[in-house]
């Protein structure tokens, strides 16, 4: 299977998240491509390739243009407004306050942030546009044939929303490259979201539509982040109701239990009989990952990959989450190595 990947995630270089009341240095960090690298190398998998660039174009059919634009000039703004740190959100339109977009910098990035975690650096438009670069790359081998291509995404892009930004994620990747096989003539495409978070960006993006299966199995939102987003009775709207499929989990959840998600989640996918499925690749449902509670095992990684060989689909893996930094390489690799073997 081939990769495509860039060095130029590394102009994601933000110094801060705001974990638990404190400042910390952020969990999604740069070394976490170095180890996949270090193990797609390690086994073989595969050619590495560079991304070509797609410019915005696929990129306007998911997301909005105040939200492009904001993400374009939001460091210029910040700056220039007298702030000494990065770009967190500290104002939102809540709960029967306006929705209207501000002009202040300050406000704007309220309104279009859907969690304070994530700090936006100068790089972090650039590395976005990289990674959604990747990803546009590998889908059209994916879409040119190839039975399967692995988009070594950074930053990660499921919980990008159509105008919003959080959880790491400021481009939603999978909806993009969803989106793409669709306008290069697919009929229905499946996401089918592993990471341990809800992939709530890209429900949120083809909710209301047919043409897009959405997947997920992750942390129950009672629980985990992103709190507001992935409960099982969430099922899509109008004309795309249906067409989402979550499936929460609880805390400690181990292989087995995931594993009887995962078969009924691709018995609907199978039913749905896409032309091809993107997989939303997060290995955040480790045991040891520092931020997340399921209990999967290396060995787990391989035997999921294998299962999902068994759709027999066209199939587009792009990184997500994964912050146990060490372990990301032979996690995420295991399931490319048993979707090869399967
Ligand atoms: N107590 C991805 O995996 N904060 N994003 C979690 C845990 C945000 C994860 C706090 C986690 C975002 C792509
Ligand atoms: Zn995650």
């Amino acid at each position: 299977m081939k990769t495509v990947y860039t060095d130029r995630h590394r102009l994601r270089a933000s110094k801060t998240e705001l974990y638990g009341g404190a400042i910390v240095p952020p969990f999604e960090c740069p070394e976490r491509m170095d180890f996949v690298l270090d193990r797609l190398r390690a086994v073989e998998l595969g050619t590495i390739l560079e991304p070509d660039s797609f410019g915005l174009d696929p990129v306007r059919k998911v997301h909005s243009d105040d939200y492009l634009e904001f993400l374009e000039t939001c460091w210029d703004e910040w700056k220039a407004a007298g702030f000494e740190g990065e770009v967190i959100a500290a104002n939102w339109p809540a709960r029967r306050m306006t929705q209207r977009r501000p002009h202040h910098i300050d406000g704007k990035v309220g309104y279009h942030a859907l969690a304070s975690e994530t700090a936006i650096d100068q790089g972090t438009w650039e590395a976005a546009q990289a990674s959604a670069d990747v990803a546009l790359t590998a889908q059209r081998l994916v879409a040119g044939g190839e039975r399967a291509a692995f988009g070594l995404c950074r930053p990660p892009g499921h919980h990008a929303a159509r105008d919003m930004y959080g959880g790491y994620c400021f481009l939603n990747n999978a909806a993009i490259a969803a989106q793409a096989f669709l306008d290069g003539g697919a009929q229905r495409v499946a996401v089918l979201d592993v990471d341990f978070h809800h992939g709530n960006g890209t429900q949120d993006i083809f909710y209301d539509r047919s043409d897009v299966l959405f997947v997920s199995l992750h942390g129950e939102p009672e629980n985990a982040f992103p709190y507001f987003s992935g409960y099982a009775d969430e099922t899509g709207q109008g004309a795309g109701e249906g067409f989402t499929i979550n499936y929460p989990l609880p805390e400690a959840t181990p292989y087995d239990r995931w594993e009887e998600a995962l078969d009924d989640a691709c018995a609907r996918i199978a039913d749905y009989g896409p032309d091809a499925l993107v997989v939303s690749l997060g290995v955040d449902t480790f045991e040891e990952d520092p931020i997340s509670f399921f209990k999967l095992k290396t060995e787990d990684y391989l035997r999921y990959g294998r299962r999902l060989s068994a759709l027999k689909m066209p199939t587009l893996f792009l990184m997500e989450g994964g912050y146990a930094v060490a372990q990301v390489g032979i996690n995420t690799v295991n399931v490319l190595q048993g979707f090869e073997e399967g």
